[in-house]
């Protein structure tokens, strides 16, 4: 029989995302994300683009895993600071975004390449179904805070997302955040 975890209770602070006791933390800067933007080469420093401070259980599909992400604000060139983005491993698994700080979109597409686009802000919670990948976008001058559960066996399959990227792009217009149709992407 499997032992039983003992309960736990994290502390999160919504500006910044840290929690309490810190757990695993993951960075990425922009050298780890060289084929996600349109002009990865529209900088020349390499700033810390999110952090991912996750909440570690066993991966089993008893259990929920959960994290918070703080996706700092900036641009590469016309597209605001993102993350990579990726479909779940385990295709069916689905997840909830609660935003805590800040202002972002989250896109999210199928394979057969639909997509939708919601808006993240604090009080919002983004459904993503199975199924859909899903990638945030921090729109806003403030870093993007959410937190994000899901089930613990889901796993994250970036190559599909490195090699296809996203239907859309979004990008500062001059008049806002804008999703606009990415040049790159290939259906499946
Ligand atoms: C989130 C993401 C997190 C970072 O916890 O993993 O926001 O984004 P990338 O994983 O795309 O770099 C999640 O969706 N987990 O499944
Ligand atoms: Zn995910």
């Amino acid at each position: 029989m499997t032992s039983l975890l003992n309960p736990f209770s994290v502390s999160i602070d919504p500006r910044s995302g840290d929690l309490a006791p810190d757990r695993n933390v993951q960075e990425r800067h922009l050298s780890d994300m060289p084929r996600h933007y349109l002009d990865a080469s529209a900088r020349d420093d390499d700033p810390l683009v999110y952090a991912v401070h996750q909440i570690d259980v066993p991966a089993t599909s008893s259990n929920l895993l959960s994290s918070t992400t703080t996706l700092y604000p900036g641009k590469v060139g016309l597209e605001y600071f993102m993350t990579k983005g990726h479909f779940h491993k385990v295709r069916d698994r689905a997840e909830i975004y609660y935003s805590l700080a800040g202002e972002g979109r989250l896109v999210m597409a199928t394979e057969e390449g639909e997509v939708r686009v919601e808006e993240m802000r604090p009080g919002i919670a983004n459904y993503v179904p199975g199924g859909w990948s899903h990638r945030s976008v921090n729109v806003g001058d403030s870093p993007l805070v959410f937190y994000a559960i899901y089930i613990a066996d889901a796993g994250q399959d970036y190559a599909t997302i490195e090699d296809k990227g996203f239907p859309v792009v979004i990008v500062d217009s001059g008049s806002g955040p804008t999703a606009v149709e990415n040049p790159r992407f290939s259906r499946s």
